[in-house]
């Protein structure tokens, strides 16, 4: 059997931009389903988002490699694109079988329910390909229980509204097969240097998940509603075997919240550090357990963690709490401050909230300058399809709330009118790329990495200024 999955391409300039010139990862995801395919069976995964001609390249490749089944992935903002390219699949031959999965499919799958799409995946997809192909062959029904519906099926309706099924036990999921993709595409933007120079500031990565899931709920979050407060964690060992294997200096932990148990991420530093593995590491962490576990910071500085996002999301407490994060703003400085003291490169992101102000714009980039030097981003704030407070604002939206859902577009109305306000979201943006580590530390760079760097820069703040202008080309506009 041979099984095409698929990544596909972002629609909006800005996500197009943000990938450009500052990060694009491996779609780990459709490595991790590949790895549940058995041996006997071919599988190619297309990452559409590297594509300069998506379609075009997409609808190419279906004929050439004329799969039986084509599985896509997919976060809110895709789903469109998915119908889409589904359609294309479906028009080309009716008898390939299409399936989605992924965050979108999980947290509503009902909106998969359309002629072009045969199955929808909830949750891991690894372990639910493996089963589906065996069924396949078997010549069962490729639908089961809640983690694989079938629109046709009369249950179906039903079945979406029951909870996302849980993961299955970490070492049942399988390994990401990495080499299906074409890896010299994937970098991340690397500000942190010790000795002063860097060889590139945009190097290769490899994208690895240790654990899976929070024990927090934050008001913005999806997490919460796609684990329901289950945190699923990887033994040291293997990690520390996975991440033996992989061949880039420069790993990204997509893990939703990496560090919540000491213990286990301080052995995973251990292992790295005793078998001599030399890499080098970005990883999210909340401010609350830097400051906890001062000590565990310590030793995976040791193991080469350089850089750390951090949601400090505000400076004000009232916004703290209004985002439920149960950390506060004297937190937010510790963290800052232990971060300083290890010489970790600190990746400060902000929620930019639709009500801001003139003036608390004004504030966070007084904020912003108090960081320098650091990197920081920011994201508008947006309620995710399938939570709570995307019900309770359903009637407000004012732009489609699915194609819009990048969490840079304000879907929900803003207090000043959408030109000033990415006017100043723009303006902060600027004065964040200028208050990085390389530009602040003089960090030397090859020339040609100082002028990608300026053009990828300058794109994206160009695109972030214009945001207001996409708003036009929406039907609900
Ligand atoms: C790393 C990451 C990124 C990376 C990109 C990763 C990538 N591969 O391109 C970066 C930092 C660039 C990024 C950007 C964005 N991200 Co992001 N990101 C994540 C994060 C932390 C981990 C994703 C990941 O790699 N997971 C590991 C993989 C292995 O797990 P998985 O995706 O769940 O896949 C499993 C199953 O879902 C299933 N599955 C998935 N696909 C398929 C397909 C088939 C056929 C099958 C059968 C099964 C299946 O099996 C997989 C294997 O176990 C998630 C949090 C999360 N828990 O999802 C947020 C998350 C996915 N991001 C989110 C968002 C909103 C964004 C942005 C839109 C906004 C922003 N400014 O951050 C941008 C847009 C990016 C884009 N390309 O369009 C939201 C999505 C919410 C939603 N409703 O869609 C999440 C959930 C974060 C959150 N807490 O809200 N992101
Ligand atoms: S924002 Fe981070 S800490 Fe909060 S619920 Fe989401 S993953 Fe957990």
């Amino acid at each position: 059997m041979k099984i095409l999955l698929v990544k596909p391409y972002p629609e909006l300039l800005v996500a197009k931009r943000l990938q450009e010139g500052f990060l694009h990862l491996e779609p780990l995801e459709l490595e991790i389903v590949a790895g549940g395919v058995s041996r006997e069976d071919e599988v190619f995964i297309l990452d559409l988002s590297i594509e300069s001609n998506p379609l075009e390249f997409f609808l190419n490749e279906l004929v050439r490699i004329s799969p039986d089944m084509v599985g896509f992935s997919g976060y809110s903002t895709n789903v469109d694109v998915i119908k889409k390219l589904a359609k294309m699949v479906r028009n080309y031959d009716q008898y390939i079988i299409t399936c989605v999965g992924g965050v979108h499919a999980t947290l509503l799958p009902q909106d998969y329910a359309v002629d072009q799409i045969d199955i929808i995946v909830r949750g891991e997809g690894g372990t639910v390909i493996k089963e589906m192909l065996r069924r396949f062959k078997k010549g069962e029904t490729l639908h089961y229980d809640n983690r694989a519906l079938s629109p046709k099926d009369p249950d179906f309706e039903a079945k979406t509204k029951l909870a996302p099924p849980v993961y299955p036990s970490v070492e049942e999921i399988p390994r990401p097969r990495r080499y299906l993709v074409q890896r010299s595409k994937y970098f991340c933007v690397w500000t942190s240097s010790q000795s002063g120079k860097l060889d590139t500031m945009f190097p290769r990565v490899a994208s690895l998940r240790t654990s899976i899931g929070c024990a927090f709920s934050c008001s913005f979050c999806v997490i919460p509603f796609l684990m329901h407060g289950k945190y699923l964690q990887r033994s040291p060992i293997d990690v520390a075997d996975e991440i033996a294997a992989i061949s880039e200096e420069h790993i990204y932990f997509v893990d939703d919240e990496m560090f919540l148990n000491p213990e286990r991420v301080a052995r995973i530093a251990e292992l790295l550090i005793e078998r001599c593995i030399k890499k080098k590491y970005i990883s999210w962490a909340r401010s609350d357990t830097i400051v906890k576990y001062p000590e565990v910071f310590r030793i995976w500085k040791k193991a080469g963690l350089e850089l750390i996002y951090v949601g400090l999301e505000s400076m004000d407490k009232i916004r703290l709490d209004e985002y439920s994060k149960r950390t506060d703003v004297e937190t937010n400085g510790k963290a800052i401050e232990i971060l300083k003291q290890l010489g970790i490169t600190l990746h400060a992101t902000f929620i930019v909230h639709p009500d801001f102000t003139r003036d608390d714009f004004k504030r966070l980039e007084k904020e912003v300058k108090g960081l320098c030097p650091a990197e920081v981003t920011f994201t508008v704030l947006s309620p995710s399809p399938g939570t709570t407070s995307w019900y309770d604002n359903k009637k407000i939206f004012i732009c489609d709330p699915y194609r819009f859902y990048d969490c840079m577009h304000s879907v929900l109305p803003t207090r000043l009118p959408l030109k000033r306000f990415y006017q100043h979201f723009g303006r902060l943006n600027s004065l964040a790329l200028r208050s990085n580590p390389i530009r602040v530390n003089k960090i030397k760079i090859p020339l040609k990495d100082l002028y990608r760097a300026i053009t990828g820069g300058t794109k994206y703040i160009f695109s972030l200024y214009n945001i207001y202008k996409d708003y036009l080309t929406d039907k609900r506009w």
